[in-house]
């Protein structure tokens, strides 16, 4: 019998009931965001909409979550606000309800150290107030890296606005996690049909234009030891990097695109880290690990938009060997996180 193989899932997501309170206000509020038909489910189950049970499962911390990672020997959840986290409230709400949300992660995180670790939210629409919070979530409550859900308000982390976000990322150290939510405005439009708005398709799409911008608009020579992670098996940006590479630089030469130090793939490659939550493909996952290389790509479930158990199968039997395994399975999180072994 192999000895038991340490665990740790990166994209778990929780709220608060203030949060869920906000939202629900957002629900009933007219309005055409690529968020809503979800949030409409999700927070005030809405005819129509459908009933999406996952709110039980979001506030909840410390029971059926703590009995489901027991029973299949989850050894930590990194914890994150979900989505799309403070980013659909005026500035003010924003930062008052990240602040709380921070409280108490690192109140949960207190009573079971070894149980939970957490990503820290901040209000994007103040980037201001955001680095004060960042500094404080860092510094103060010990919280391991940053959560940012995609777009503010239709845009993205290239525009020179949100760059003090992303110099105090670097500055103190700790990896970003780019989670999806809606598109955007102008990115909606043909996601609105079929439920293709979020995890289906709209999400991966949302995410992946995020940040093959940001590669392109060359914020990462400004930025060198940023590091973002990416969920749901890298919203397959990895799949596509060498077209994406091979593009930009036909579009630098004519002056379509700025000129950048690294390539695309060379910047994926330096800046960028992935886990597989939500997408438990073994043949992705190998594909993933050799793309990237075994020190890039982190376990996660995507608790509770994911079920425990097959999301741990899926670890158990990854195609592997057993030092890659050890650090898609705990290692990598470790270091990315700054979680201690
Ligand atoms: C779902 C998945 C919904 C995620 C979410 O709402 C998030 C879903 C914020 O499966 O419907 C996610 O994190 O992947
Ligand atoms: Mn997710």
């Amino acid at each position: 019998m192999a000895a038991k193989l340490r665990k740790i899932a990166v994209e778990e997501a929780f709220s608060i009931p203030e949060v869920a309170k906000e939202l629900q206000k957002v629900a009933r509020a007219p309005g055409d965001s690529a968020d809503l038909p979800l949030i409409r489910g999700v927070y005030d189950a809405q005819p129509g909409y459908g009933s999406l049970n996952f709110l039980a499962g979001l506030l909840d911390l410390e029971g059926q979550r703590l009995r489901e990672m027991d029973e299949h020997s989850v050894d930590m959840q990194i914890l994150s606000l979900t989505a799309p986290g403070v980013q659909m409230f005026d500035a003010d709400t924003a930062c008052d309800l990240a602040t709380l949300a921070n409280d108490r992660l690192a109140e949960v995180i207190a009573r079971h150290p070894k149980r939970f670790a957490g990503l820290a939210s901040f209000p994007t629409q103040s980037p201001r107030r955001a680095v004060k919070e960042m500094e404080r979530a860092i510094n103060k409550l010990k919280l391991n890296g940053f959560m940012i859900n995609s777009h503010t308000n239709s845009e993205y982390l290239d525009d020179p606005k949100y760059w003090p976000i992303l110099e105090a990322a670097e500055a103190l150290d700790r990896c970003i996690y780019i989670h999806p939510r809606g598109a955007s405005d102008g990115l909606k439009g043909p996601l609105r049909e079929y439920g293709m708005d979020s995890a289906m398709w709209g999400y991966g799409v949302e995410v992946g234009t995020h940040v093959v911008r940001m590669m392109a608009s060359g914020l990462f020579d400004r930025f060198p030891k940023l590091k973002i992670c990416i969920g749901h098996m890298g919203e397959a940006v990895h799949f596509w990097i060498w077209r994406v590479t091979f593009m930009n630089s036909r579009s630098q030469k004519i002056g379509r695109a700025p000129k950048t130090e690294l390539t695309m793939s060379e910047y994926f490659q330096r800046n960028f880290v992935i886990s597989s939550s939500g997408h438990e493909d073994p043949l992705a996952l190998e594909y993933s690990v050799k793309k990237l290389g075994p020190d890039n790509v982190l376990w996660a479930i995507d608790y509770p938009y994911q079920p425990t158990a097959p999301a741990v199968a899926f670890l158990e039997s990854a195609p592997l060997n057993a030092a890659d395994k050890a650090k898609f399975a705990y290692q990598n999180a470790e270091r990315i996180f700054h979680i201690k072994p």
